[in-house]
């Protein structure tokens, strides 16, 4: 059952796509002051999940956490905020319900953290919408929340491969050179990204001509090969005269507006830049478009970037601190002249004033960008891939996006921000993945290796071990940091074997995928869900279930040679070296010690169940779906969900066919 509950005066989100009539009864399990604040008292044994893309544990109790999308590349976990908002929770416990804060502002979720006993929500203004779901259990509380948000986002087949990404690839031969590099060491591939190098002065929509000086011919070339080119699209558009994205922006009023009524400045990476206003539909469909100048070269897939927006600074407060810079090193600098230096200088980057300083035209009204700040970035990949509907109606096109609010998992996926090459963000990643999923981010992914700091062989290798599960899988690393493609280490062997077993598993987690993305439901887990009245696996952070036939254990200690491992049923170890060497082992329920050598994959297979697994192929259009044997126990069966993977419309084109052993 779920229960709307409406306060003052909601901003249209469009996160729920169902209507559903306000609820006659109170608020049940929270109090409110109607100002905004919502408060339940917490038993001692309950756990709360959800929040999406969050920090901290897969049980959200004992911190404070708010939802304001914003770039935070040195995350850990002090952090409150990344870099989406989704901001649904499930509480479970001594009674068991899901919540839905529909609040496109700023929410801080006081889980735990002020007192141990108490869960306070609260949202900037007393405008938002409350949806509180009851149902049997858990998965039935998430389905029912998947049913009014809406169906999740399906990519194209080819997005399930392996890419190789790097800020940092400045022209056409560095591109060639990771191809050429990935197929002599035998290691397939999919796609290939392109950062911010590949524009002119970082201008969307624009290719350098002196680096890339024949993008159609370079992405023809590589489809031969069986790979896709996948830019970056940023958020902010340059100011240059004669660049005619600014120049249209500006004369149709389709950029974000200051308080004078001018066009607000902040500054991105091609400096200073205006920011489009992704909440008017003509401006969405307008930048929507632009995307066209790059599928006529022959590119099929997007990765949308900066767009919480992120905002170096802005001029007013960059003019502002010089002043005050100039006054406190007018004498001889205090400790706390130098304090206050460094602190204002820290400051500019993602100021939250500034984002009280600009403006969205929401039918001629305007919008405080502050007041629905979560929901730019949503609205930044919503016009791209309404637009591309058009531009490409025959073909799905991979988008993902950085930022994003519930509602952005109908448009495309999303990557889990910039992360580091920290052992501790394996994990990290891992336990935002049922979050995701029960807000309806299924394609999603981390940048594998870590994206800042320094990489190691050991590192790179367990994290493949882990993202080989994960819908995007994705390779991806800073400017400056060490070079992280796989053919570099000298373990490139081991790492190309992790390679063909993520192809050997494209036909079952793509069937995973389908099955998730049509029946409204999570294809990764806490074990907890399947488990309900096993209090050990109620414990359990660091293992989940996948679809319903796998459980996952990653490695994520530099070196282990093994971990605990708790099975709440008798499972089926596999240890895999490739996809050809690997041996199997019934263990019972209960706490068990695996041993894995850097260079073996472990994970695990249920009672009385088995996978797909094909023959590993050196991309996805290379997979041979006849070469599908099951792997698991003998005497069952596996139902198999595929389709074409490129039909708009999954239903066209969708097979369900049974596989017996
Ligand atoms: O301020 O385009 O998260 O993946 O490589 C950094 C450069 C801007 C942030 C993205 C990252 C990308 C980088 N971008």
């Amino acid at each position: 059952m779920i229960q709307k509950y409406v306060y003052g005066h909601p901003f249209p989100t469009d996160a729920v796509v169902k209507e559903i009539e306000t609820a006659k009864e109170p608020l049940p399990f929270f109090e409110t002051d109607n100002q905004g604040s919502f408060t339940y008292t917490l038993a001692e044994d309950d756990i709360v999940y959800g929040l999406g893309e969050q920090i901290r544990g897969i049980n959200k109790r004992g911190w404070q956490y708010v939802s304001w999308n914003y770039d935070n590349p040195n995350h850990h976990e002090d952090t409150r905020s990344l870099y989406g908002s989704h901001n649904f929770i499930i509480v479970c416990g001594k009674v068991t319900f899901g919540a839905f804060f529909d609040y496109p502002g700023k929410m801080e979720f006081d889980i735990g953290y002020t007192r141990r006993d108490t869960m306070q929500i609260k949202a900037a203004k007393n405008d938002l919408t409350v949806y509180i779901i009851t149902g049997e259990n858990e998965k039935d509380i998430v389905k029912q929340f998947r049913g009014i948000i809406g169906r999740s986002y399906i990519p194209p087949l080819w997005a399930f491969g392996y890419g190789q990404s790097r800020w940092g690839y400045k022209n056409e031969a560095d591109i060639r050179e990771v191809a050429a590099k990935y197929k002599a060491a035998g290691i397939p591939l999919d796609s290939i990204y392109l950062d911010i190098d590949y524009m002119e002065r970082y201008k969307d929509f624009t290719v350098d001509e002196e680096r890339f000086p024949d993008l159609k011919g370079l992405a023809a070339d590589m489809q031969a090969e069986g790979i896709h080119l996948v830019p970056i699209i940023d958020a902010g558009v340059k100011i240059e005269d004669g660049y005619s994205v600014y120049e249209e922006g500006v004369e149709k009023n389709y950029f974000c507006k200051n308080a004078e009524g001018g066009d607000f400045v902040g500054a991105v990476w091609p400096g200073r830049v205006h920011f489009p206003d992704f909440l008017q539909p003509e401006a969405r469909d307008w930048f929507g478009k632009k995307y066209a100048v790059l599928t006529e070269q022959g590119i099929d897939g997007f990765w949308n970037d900066m767009n919480e927006p992120a905002i170096f600074y802005t001029e007013d407060r960059l003019a502002d601190t010089c002043a005050e810079i100039e006054k406190l090193t007018a004498g001889n600098m205090g400790i706390d002249e130098y304090f206050a230096f460094t602190g204002m200088v820290a400051g500019l980057n993602g100021n939250i004033g500034d984002y009280d300083k600009f403006y969205h035209n929401v039918n001629g009204q305007m919008v405080k960008h502050s007041e629905v700040h979560n929901l730019y970035g949503m609205n930044m990949t919503r016009s791209a891939n309404e637009a591309l509907r058009e531009i490409c109606p025959d073909k799905r096109t991979l988008f993902f996006s950085r930022s994003s609010y519930v509602g952005a998992h109908r448009y495309g996926g999303i990557w889990q921000g910039d992360n580091k090459s920290w052992w501790s963000h394996i994990l990290q990643s891992m336990q935002q993945l049922p979050a995701l999923n029960m807000a309806g981010f299924l394609f999603t992914g981390s940048d594998t290796g870590g994206f800042g700091c320094d990489t190691t062989e050991d590192l790179m290798l367990r994290w493949l071990q882990y993202s080989l599960f994960t819908p995007l899988f994705r390779n991806h690393s800073a400017d400056g940091t060490r070079e992280q493609e796989l053919y570099r280490f000298s373990n490139a062997d081991a790492a190309g074997n992790m390679i063909r077993i993520r192809y050997s598993l494209v036909p079952y987690l793509y069937s995973e995928f389908l099955k998730a993305a049509l029946r409204d439901e999570m294809m990764f887990r806490p074990l907890a869900f399947d488990f309900a009245d096993d209090a050990d696996a109620k414990q359990v952070d660091d293992q989940l279930l996948l679809g319903n036939e796998l459980m996952i254990a990653p490695i994520y200690k530099q070196n282990a040679k093994g971990r605990y491992v708790y099975l709440p049923e008798e499972m089926m170890l596999v240890r895999m070296r490739s996809d050809e060497d690997y041996e199997t082992e019934i263990l019972p329920k209960g706490h068990h010690y695996v041993p894995a050598e850097l260079n073996e994959l472990v994970f695990f297979i249920r009672n009385q169940k088995a996978i797909p697994f094909a023959k590993a192929a050196k991309n996805t259009a290379e997979t041979d779906w006849n070469t599908v044997r099951l792997l698991g126990y003998s005497g069952c069966s596996y139902e198999m969900y595929a389709d074409n993977g490129t039909s708009p419309n999954p239903e066209d084109s969708l097979t369900v066919s049974v596989i017996e052993k």
